[in-house]
């Protein structure tokens, strides 16, 4: 398998994180996204929406975290990634999603850059805007971890989707200097988890194209 990534992409460190817990051999192809690299014609040809990351698998090229991640949890089912019971995953899908699809997508580059270009901003407003948005998102996650959560996991006692959703994003809350004090389960998640091995090889300064 090749993947697709930039070392601080959190959507690819989500998908480094699955392929080390499984244990999936794979190469990585550094995609810079400060150089634009994800909107040249090459990159465009795989995923046509110049976002990172893309997994190649047989020939074929799969695009969206989530959706790559549901791949190769059913590819590769040891360890799940998601519970048994359809109660169960569609409670750890909520929590992954919260992530994914409504927290992540305000602070990405694209959005960060049109604000700061198209739409003139300062710096001051894109920070607030940053902030803004973790504040509510992590907000809502740490209510919803209070009752999910043993301290180690955010759901379960073991490791899901969710978790794997939740350290990058942490990881972008602390680039960004976002203030993380109120999130005192998700802080407990990140540090019982930081340190385990398949987390540890896949942040962003064990990635070959880390500065
Ligand atoms: N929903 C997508 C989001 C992918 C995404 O937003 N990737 C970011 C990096 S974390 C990206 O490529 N940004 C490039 C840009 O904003 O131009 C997924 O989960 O794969």
């Amino acid at each position: 398998m090749k993947l697709f990534t930039f070392y601080r992409s959190s959507a690819a460190y989500r998908v480094r994180i699955a392929l080390n817990l499984k244990n999936i051999a794979y190469e990585s192809v550094p995609v810079d996204l400060r150089a634009g690299a994800q909107r040249d014609a090459h990159y465009l040809a795989r995923n046509p929406q110049g976002l990172v990351p893309s997994l190649e698998d047989g020939g074929t090229t799969l695009n969206q975290s989530l959706a790559i991640l549901e791949y190769l949890d059913e590819k590769h089912p040891e360890p799940p990634l998601l519970p048994g019971s359809a109660l169960d995953r569609a409670r750890v899908r909520a929590l992954a999603l919260a992530v994914a699809c409504d927290l992540h997508p305000l602070n990405n580059q694209r959005v960060l850059n049109y604000l700061r270009t198209t739409l003139g901003q300062d710096e001051s407003v894109i920070d607030a805007w940053y902030r803004h948005w973790i504040a509510a998102g992590l907000g809502a996650l740490e209510q919803m971890a209070q009752h999910t959560s043993d301290g180690r996991y955010l759901y379960g006692g073991r490791i899901t989707l969710a978790d794997v959703c939740l350290i990058p994003q942490m990881f972008n809350a602390r680039r960004f200097n976002c203030d993380l004090a109120p999130y005192s389960t998700l802080r407990s998640v990140v540090a019982f988890l930081e340190t385990h091995p398949a987390f540890a090889a896949a942040a962003p300064a064990a990635q070959p194209d880390a500065p």
